[in-house]
């Protein structure tokens, strides 16, 4: 089975939950990214937007001038580069600038010609799980899943399919994500995790699958302390690391990380063990 990829995630924005304001200024992106590389990242997602609850939309002139010279000087090195964004603009101009993936959080949702772009680029397209943009995600008529979280997720990314192949895009540029932590209670997450690890349903989806969980909440509000602080969110790698080795073990396409040093760890391991 192969090693999943490992996406390494260059948040060039000053609100990230993950690491907002570290790598805003362009030169601790692009050196940021670099040492990704070195430790092992296999693509590097540039995103100009924080996606955390809450949070509110850089205007799109702002997101361009964010990531567009970072893609460039890391693409320019021989990086496959990824671009984390939700426009159809910015996603043309990340292609321009060498980007060889989209990563779309909201699945063509937020700006549908986005698909279009992508469609025409020949560009990898990662579909996520997604339901409305951060101000609104965490609202309960989002967060609720009529026929459980796994077969709704899986529903609603074959209505995302169904629209990417409407546009033109082919089955060979689709991957697919269930988008961990958006419109998604902690309980919600670990569903997934359990549907990905345990059944089928994912795969009969017939796609690869990409997953992002690390530092997100829900491994914080599992490894909360005795009065129920969540785990601060550099503290919780070791958490992921099993989230990680797990999804690995059973083989995915691709895993985003923030921690690339500590998942090629984890991912080394694991394949020393296979049969
Ligand atoms: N999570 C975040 C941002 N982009 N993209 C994909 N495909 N999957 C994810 O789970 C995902 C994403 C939020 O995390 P961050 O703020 O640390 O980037």
């Amino acid at each position: 089975m192969a090693a999943p990829l490992l996406m390494g995630v260059v948040n060039v924005t000053p609100d990230s939950f993950s690491d907002g304001g570290r790598f805003l200024a362009t030169d601790a992106a692009i050196a940021h990214g670099f040492e990704l590389q070195a430790d092992g990242a296999d693509i590097l997602d540039i995103g100009g937007e924080s996606t955390r609850p809450g949070a509110t939309r850089p205007v799109v002139t702002e997101e361009l001038a964010r990531v567009i010279p970072v893609i460039e000087a890391l693409a320019a090195d021989g990086a496959t580069v990824s671009v984390d964004t939700m426009r159809a603009e910015v996603a043309a101009a990340a292609i321009g600038a060498g980007a060889a993936i989209v990563n779309d959080v909201s699945g063509g949702l937020a700006d549908p010609r986005i698909l279009e772009v992508v469609a025409d680029s020949g560009a990898r397209y990662v579909c996520m799980h997604w339901r409305a943009h951060s101000t609104a995600m965490q609202q309960q008529a989002f967060t609720t899943y009529a026929d459980g979280v796994v077969t709704t997720v899986i529903a609603e990314l074959r209505e995302r399919i169904d629209a990417a192949l409407a546009a033109g895009l082919s089955t060979e540029q689709l991957v697919l994500d269930p988008g961990l932590g958006f419109s998604k209670t902690a309980d919600q997450n670990w569903e997934l995790l359990r549907g990905l690890l345990h059944g089928a349903d994912f795969d009969a989806l017939g796609l690869p699958l990409l997953i992002g969980a690390s530092r997100k909440g829900f491994l914080g509000r599992l490894l909360a302390d005795e009065a129920g602080a969540p785990r601060p969110v550099d503290d919780r790698e070791s958490g992921h690391l099993a989230i990680v080795t797990l999804l690995a073990q059973r083989g995915v396409w691709g895993l985003r990380v923030h921690d690339v040093r500590a998942a090629r760890d984890a991912v080394r391991a694991t394949e020393r063990m296979q049969p």
